[in-house]
């Protein structure tokens, strides 16, 4: 990075296994689908929003034995994103509770929130509003926070996230 240049806020990708966090920065950095295995650990990536603007996005592992992990990436995060499988219902209670878990870390006060509801492309996937409704986000009044449907699969939805993302954090 050459001087005088700002460096590039942290974003953090979070959600349980299988919402498509890695096939999602895999797609946003690359513009190809790729197979993926579950995440162990970390994957991190740069994106430029625009001109002038990169994110440093780390996309963090999910499954169970992961999320205990999470507080480690929380330090010098700009936003968080939060990823849900929206064709995944039964799942909903459990990302309701591992983003309320992740949310009460005082690390992120004031952080602002994109919720990503990935795989929009299958037939059975739920509303924005439901999504909302079953991650509990009116308990969030304080939180600046959106919610946006998007495609990994099909690469819609994702260079608008990162976006809105980067307005957020211009926003604080
Ligand atoms: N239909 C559909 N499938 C998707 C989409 N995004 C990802 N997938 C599939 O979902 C599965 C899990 O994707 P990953 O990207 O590995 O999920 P992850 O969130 O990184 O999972 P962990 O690393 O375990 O936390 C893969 O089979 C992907 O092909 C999407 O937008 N639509
Ligand atoms: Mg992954």
């Amino acid at each position: 990075m050459g001087q005088g240049q700002t460096k590039s806020p942290q974003v953090i990708l979070m959600g349980l296994d299988n919402s498509g966090k890695t096939t999602f920065l895999a797609r946003l950095l690359t513009g190809q689908v790729m197979d993926t295995s579950p995440t162990i650990g970390f994957n991190v990536g740069s994106f430029n929003v625009d001109k002038r603007t990169s994110l440093t996005i780390w996309d963090i592992g999910g499954q169970k034995n992961m999320i205990p992990n999470w507080r480690y990436y929380l330090d010098d995060s700009k936003a968080l994103v939060f990823m849900v499988d929206s064709s995944d219902p039964s799942r909903m209670r459990e990302a309701q509770k591992a983003l309320r878990k992740v949310l009460s870390d005082e690390r992120l006060r004031g952080v602002p929130l994109m919720v990503l509801a990935n795989k929009a492309d299958q037939p059975n996937a739920m509303t924005i509003q439901e999504i909302s409704k079953q991650l509990g986000m009116s308990n969030y009044p304080h939180l600046q926070w959106q919610i946006q449907a998007c495609s990994a699969l099909q690469g819609v939805g994702l260079r608008q996230a990162f976006l809105s993302v980067a307005k957020l954090i211009k926003k604080r």
